[in-house]
């Protein structure tokens, strides 16, 4: 049983997100998703989500390939998780290619390929843009 785990926002959800979280799954057996707080993304992008923690978190929960969802509270606390979920790898979008390399200690690290030309950025853009 190969445990996979994978961190983000997930905020205005979008088939960028849903490739990665299928793709994620298909490299094992079971998958962890670390949903970031609605503090933690405010810290990492300088504003609050668009979706708050619960509603995202329902979103990703609902899905056939995760298996289990939990808050994530801090970047720092990555090799905790890892422990805590006893995760055998970490998937990650490679927008973050080379960041979580020294993870590596506690389960291999894998990187896929971002979906091109959608991003949750974009999105709020062209909603912004509409008459
Ligand atoms: N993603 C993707 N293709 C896109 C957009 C996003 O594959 N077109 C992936 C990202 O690479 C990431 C995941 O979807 O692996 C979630 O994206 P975000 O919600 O933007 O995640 P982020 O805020 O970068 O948080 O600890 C790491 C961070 O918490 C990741």
């Amino acid at each position: 049983m190969k445990r996979i785990i994978t961190f983000g926002t997930f905020d205005v959800f979008h088939v960028g997100h849903v490739n990665l979280l299928e793709r994620a799954r298909a490299l094992g057996d079971y998958l962890i998703v670390g949903i970031s707080s609605d503090q933690l993304n405010i810290s990492k992008k300088g504003r609050a989500p668009i979706y708050p923690y619960t509603s995202r978190a329902k979103i990703i929960h609902s899905l056939r390939f995760v298996d289990e969802i939990f808050e994530e509270e801090s970047l720092e606390k990555k090799a905790q998780y890892l422990q805590l979920y006893k995760a055998d790898m970490l998937v990650m979008g490679d927008d973050w290619k080379g960041r979580f390399d020294h993870l590596s200690e506690y389960c291999d690290v894998h990187y896929l390929p971002r979906t091109p030309s959608i991003s949750t950025t974009e999105l709020i853009e062209v909603i912004k843009e509409v008459p």
